[in-house]
């Protein structure tokens, strides 16, 4: 039988550890690099916390598997048996630029069934956790189930990067929708808007590029609070392969899904 509340205790006590590890870095000069291109960026301290996390679970889980953004766990073909996916600085450009508005995100899997949820904004001490089946927390508060909103009271969660020119996505689909919402807003680390959603804060996320490593952790929180997760073509999301995701409250994923997404047929 897996221990899984004995492996939540460990994956909250080292997110806890790296966040104050990352906290100290602030006092030292980042060693800055790109990667796909000159706005994809990774410093030592992604680097060290992804590589920190990976020596304590394969001391304490030697069987489990880990997928991490930055390279340093297993070849990961299929989610059989125990995958961590982490990743360890969501939002690195803010992390750069602003010192906050990022967070560790770990989602713990069961051949392919999200588990545990771990979301955690370092500077202002929040934790976001779930368990499969328990609820969804903000530290110690368990998060309310989410109601049903309409588009034109919505605050939205979208990148400028989607309604203008991009190689993804006619502009004029999203900007119809962001002319219709509310409001939008993009903090720029994905797991922040997930949590946000699931903490009732945001109504719905819209991107159309993200990897496993973002948005492991807030499916697993949102399951448990009623969040619909998609992609922009209405499928589940593939955790092995990069996605374009649609999470939202009930009733507006289906709303934007039809009215806008042409059920997924744009
Ligand atoms: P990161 O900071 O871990 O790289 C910013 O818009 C959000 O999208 C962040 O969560 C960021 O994660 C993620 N992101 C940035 N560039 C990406 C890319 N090329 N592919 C997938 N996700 C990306
Ligand atoms: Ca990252």
């Amino acid at each position: 039988m897996v221990n899984w509340n004995e492996i939540d205790a460990y994956a909250k006590s080292w997110v806890k550890e790296a966040g104050e590890e990352i906290k100290k870095s602030f006092n030292q000069t980042l060693n800055i690099e790109t990667k796909s291109n000159r706005n994809d960026l990774v410093t030592n301290i992604d680097k060290q916390t992804e590589q920190f996390f990976i020596k304590k679970i394969k001391a304490a889980f030697p069987d489990h598997n880990i997928l991490g953004e930055e390279g340093f766990g297993d070849n990961i073909e299929s989610l059989e048996g125990i995958t961590w996916i982490i990743d360890p600085i969501d939002g690195t450009m803010n992390f750069i630029h602003q010192q906050r508005n990022f967070a560790i995100s770990i989602g713990i899997y069961e051949n392919g069934i999200g588990k545990i949820g771990l979301i955690y904004d370092v500077i202002h001490d929040e934790l976001y956790h779930a368990m499969k089946g328990k609820g969804a927390y903000l530290n110690h508060r368990e998060l309310s189930p989410l109601k049903e909103v309409n588009v034109n009271e919505a605050v939205i969660s979208l990148n400028v990067t989607w309604v203008i020119q991009n190689n993804k996505i006619d502009p004029s689909i999203l900007s119809r929708l962001a002319h219709d919402v509310r409001g939008t807003r993009s903090y720029g680390s994905a797991a922040l808007e997930l949590a946000s959603i699931a903490a009732g804060r945001m109504d719905a996320y819209i991107t159309l590029r993200l990897s496993p490593w973002d948005f492991a952790a807030g499916i697993v929180l949102l399951e448990e609070v009623g969040g619909i997760v998609t992609n922009l073509h209405g499928e589940p999301l593939n955790l092995l392969t990069q996605n374009s995701v649609l999470v939202a409250k009930p009733g507006l994923h289906q709303r934007v899904m039809h009215d806008y997404l042409h059920n997924g047929k744009w």
